[in-house]
């Protein structure tokens, strides 16, 4: 007994469930704590993984770990990834049920890293024949190739998603990969022109300089110098000790292969058009107007871009005042940076969200190969999103992604408490409620027809004239003023305790409160549609713009509202699977293994609402275990049961647990499973039965057990 109280206080318990505190988030932390002290960064809370960034390779994701979670049951073995991974791949067979893993946490967490392990797990363990095995290639192949162009180097994480990512894998009645499709969310675009000291553009950029054949640059009018490239310098930092460009650029190009991509001279003219927009100035020409004084610049633009010179600088240096472009006006300089920037981040976001459906085609589940699966296929879907941000500034970017996440969340809520209530009334035991908080609140506060943020903002770009972002301000409070989840200078009395400039608005989150800035909110939102690139003859281009949305006299939908109806349309599809949860910790903000910061830690553990989703797995009962597995774990402590229960398994549990003294307030027996109520119980249990069998309670010290 004493060794399973030394393991157990070293390593903590594998499951937050059976912690004795439950509601403490001190115990928590610590629990998380002992285990990564011990380098278990795997732990449930139920069903939920909750992995912490060990930031150094742990020797975990061999093959033979591979094959040793393999159909094992979830809770018989230590947590980890492929856990997770197998527990829904078998989901997925036996209930012929769509999956999804939701992956959240904040940047660096592990989130991408994740998502990479358990693809990897199913390209490993998964049935394959010939065919197949292209599609997994390419599955595998597709994360390289969007890395290079997605991510990039932040403060945060040097290989940074900057998009948000859904994937679905699909598997055939065999079990085996057929095919996928990618949702790309809200890729960073204002990286392209700026980044903040410290920080990279697009991987992509780099590549091509260090790695791109001497031949190849001089085509492109490109020098092997990121120096040279205003874009790629405003954080000062080209160069990243962790990051090989120069190999990676070989990764990438191979990777295309397997793709089978074969437009890469245009998507290298556009990489290198971006490095031209970069370096395209302006100065005031004889007669006052703003003109370009780089003329190299516009000649290899308009050679890569494949558009007519004449009509680059116009676009660059002149505004259309009627929609067919007869009648211009001059830009000033500000006015020409700002479009020379705008068309940089159109034509890079652009051509990312056509990567993305180019890898969908070559992805894409070919009938011809397998018709008769057709129908009998499944999906497991993959989401690694963007965690809740908070920074010193936030902009409309970081509103967009608190928003998801306060979606997610409450994704989150309905299905953790569908499932439990389910699970409690198919056993036929009473469902007691549980008290948590609902932020649908604040969904509704962002999303509402007519009164919510989005439909205001949408209105007030409608307006004729130019919007401003006081007026929106102004609009705001009238229609929002009221909301207990909303505050502005005005509106600030008493109701939070941090100042709220006069160009802000702060939302209350669900996990906290952050500070939006309005500067700009309104000019962010129309959808570049450039006229000038409508005619290019870059064959990624012409398929990226295209003539009708210039020419047509509807508005374009606003980014917001846009961003609205991609992310209901995401909450749909993770609707209709059935959802597992894996939630990404970062232990400190060095980057370094071994150190854990508490601080850090506890204020995520707030942010991902661990708390609330461990008092709603707790409500009632703590464990829960079907009664063959209690039975055969347990059986040697009763002589009853000792050594095979002949009878009903409901009745052989009964005896079992009225031998070990289990009073009846301790547990309920429901249709197939014992629900226990408190930890205490199990444990007491547990130690009973590691002192009769000191060999087994050895050979699981590392990693002490939590059943369900
Ligand atoms: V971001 O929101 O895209 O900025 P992620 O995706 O959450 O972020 P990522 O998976 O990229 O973070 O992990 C950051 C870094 O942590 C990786 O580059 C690895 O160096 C390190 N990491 C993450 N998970 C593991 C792991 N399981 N084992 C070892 C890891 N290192
Ligand atoms: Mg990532």
């Amino acid at each position: 007994m004493e060794s399973t109280l030394t393991a157990r206080d070293r390593v903590g318990v594998q499951d937050f469930v059976l912690l004795e505190n439950y509601t403490s988030e001190a115990a928590f932390i610590e629990n998380l704590r002992r285990r990564f002290g011990e380098k278990l960064i795997y732990t449930y809370i139920g069903s939920v993984l909750v992995s912490v960034n060990p930031y150094k390779d742990l020797e975990i994701y061999s093959k033979a770990h591979m094959e040793r979670y393999r159909g094992v049951s979830f809770y018989e073995i230590s947590p980890h990834i492929y856990a997770v991974s197998d527990n829904t791949y078998r989901a997925m067979r036996t209930e012929r049920r769509d999956q999804c893993i939701l992956i959240s946490g904040e940047s660096g967490a592990g989130k991408t890293e994740a998502s990479k392990k358990i693809l990897q797990y199913y390209a490993t363990t998964c049935p394959v024949t010939d065919h197949m095995s292209t599609i997994r290639d390419r599955l595998l192949q597709s994360n390289p190739v969007l890395e290079a162009f997605g991510n990039a180097k932040t403060l945060r994480n040097d290989n940074s998603s900057r998009f948000g990512k859904y994937m679905d894998v699909q598997f055939d009645f065999r079990g085996a990969p057929i095919g996928g499709h990618i949702l790309n969310y809200l890729l960073e675009k204002s990286r392209v022109v700026h980044q903040n000291h410290g920080e990279r553009n697009f991987h992509i950029f780099y590549q091509l300089l260090e790695g791109g054949e001497q031949d190849q640059l001089s085509k492109l009018g490109l020098e092997r110098n990121a120096q040279k490239y205003h874009y790629l310098v405003k954080g000062c930092c080209p160069r990243v000790s962790s990051i090989n460009d120069k190999s990676d650029w070989k990764t990438v190009r191979k990777a295309l292969t397997v793709i089978g991509f074969h437009e890469e001279e245009d998507l290298l003219n556009i990489i290198a058009s971006v490095l031209h927009l970069g370096n395209t100035q302006f100065g005031e020409g004889e007669d006052g107007e703003t003109q370009i004084t780089t003329e190299p610049q516009l000649t290899y633009l308009s050679k890569l871009l494949g558009v007519d010179g004449p009509a680059l600088r116009e676009a660059l240096t002149h505004k259309k005042l009627t929609a067919k472009g007869e009648e211009v006006s001059p830009l000033s300089f500000e006015q020409a940076v700002a479009a020379r920037d705008a068309l940089a981040k159109a034509v890079y976001g652009r051509a990312f969200t056509w990567l993305v459906a180019k890898i969908n085609q070559s992805l894409a589940f070919k009938v011809s190969h397998t018709s008769i699966m057709i129908g009998s296929s499944s999906v497991i879907g993959l989401l690694d999103i963007y965690g809740f941000e908070v920074f010193q500034h936030n902009s409309f970017e970081q509103f967009c992604i608190n928003y998801c996440n306060e979606k997610l969340q409450q994704l989150f809520i309905k299905l953790t408490l569908k499932s439990e209530q389910e699970e409690y009334e198919a056993e036929g035991i009473t469902w007691e409620p549980v008290k948590y908080f609902d932020n649908k609140i604040i969904c509704d506060l962002v999303e509402e027809k007519h009164k919510g943020f989005i439909s205001i903002l949408d209105e007030e770009c409608l307006r004729p004239g130019e919007p401003s972002d006081i007026s929106f301000l102004e609009k705001l409070e009238d229609t929002l003023g009221g909301h207990a989840h909303f505050v502005t200078h005005k509106l600030a009395n008493g109701k939070t305790r941090k100042a709220v400039g006069r160009e802000e608005f702060r939302l209350i989150h669900y996990a906290g409160e952050v500070n939006y800035t309005v500067n700009g909110e309104l000019a962010n939102q129309s959808v570049n549609s450039t006229a000038v690139i409508c005619q290019s003859d870059n064959q990624i281009l012409s398929q990226c713009f295209n003539r009708e949305e210039v020419t047509t006299q509807k508005r374009p939908e606003t980014a917001a509202t846009q961003f609205k109806n991609s992310l209901a349309k995401l909450i749909e599809i993770l609707m209709s699977k059935e959802p597992s949860y894996v939630r990404c910790i970062k232990p400190n903000d060095a980057k370094q293994s071994g150190r854990f910061d508490e601080a850090l830690v506890r204020h995520q553990v707030k942010y991902l609402g661990l708390m609330e989703n461990l008092r709603v797995r707790r409500a009632g009962f703590a464990y829960r275990r079907r009664y063959e597995a209690f039975l055969q774990r347990y059986k040697s402590l009763c002589p009853g049961t000792w050594p095979n229960w002949q009878g009903r398994l409901a009745d052989g549990v009964a005896t079992l647990v009225q031998h070990l003294g289990y009073k009846p307030e301790e547990y309920k027996l429901g249709k197939t499973k014992i629900f226990i109520r408190f930890p205490k119980t199990l444990f007491t249990t547990e130690d009973a039965l590691e002192a009769r069998r000191p060999a087994l309670a050895l050979t699981l010290q590392t990693s002490w057990r939590g059943y369900r």
